[in-house]
């Protein structure tokens, strides 16, 4: 089963958009397996941006991301990775349709709202950092039968 990282980034959080930003989610028919409300730290942030390190944009994106709480999120399922990236939109709010959380609900790039790892491999990587394996929950959903056709 697949597994992705999604984080509601400060400025969801102090726009008061975590529970938008879920239902959202959640309407799709993901489903959450971890979920916590923290502030990242600086040594956090450099690693999980780590990517990053050396773009024009990096300084201000560590900034950001360690300006206030954020919603870490573990999501699973088949092919999670790209469902969520889907729902999230471009990296630009402005180049993302309509009907996407960043298309609907920004505007600047800087202030894109959410997170969602973009492989397989990222996903496992941003995972191990923000949670423990046991913090992650094991459990079907009733509703399951009515969102997956087995
Ligand atoms: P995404 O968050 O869509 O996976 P990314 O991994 O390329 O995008 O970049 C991580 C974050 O860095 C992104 O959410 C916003 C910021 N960012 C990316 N490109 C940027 C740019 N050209 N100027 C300013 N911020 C940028
Ligand atoms: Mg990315």
């Amino acid at each position: 089963m697949d597994r992705t990282l999604v984080l509601v980034k400060p400025d969801g959080v102090q726009r008061g958009l975590i529970g938008e930003i879920i239902s959202r989610l959640e309407r799709r028919g993901l489903k959450i397996v971890g979920m916590k409300l923290m502030q990242v730290s600086g040594e956090l942030a450099n690693r999980h941006y780590g990517e990053h390190e050396g773009k024009p944009f990096f300084a201000g994106l560590v900034g950001f991301i360690t300006s206030g709480p954020i919603v870490a999120m573990a999501i699973e399922g088949n092919n999670v990775v790209g469902l969520v990236r889907t729902t999230v939109g471009e990296t630009n709010p402005a180049d993302s349709a309509p009907g996407t959380i960043r298309g609907d609900l920004g505007v600047d790039i800087g202030r894109n709202l959410i997170h969602g790892s973009d492989s397989d491999e990222s996903a496992k990587r941003e995972l191990s950092l923000f949670f423990t394996e046991g913090e992650l929950v094991d459990y079907s959903r009733d509703t399951d039968p009515w969102i997956i056709e087995a």
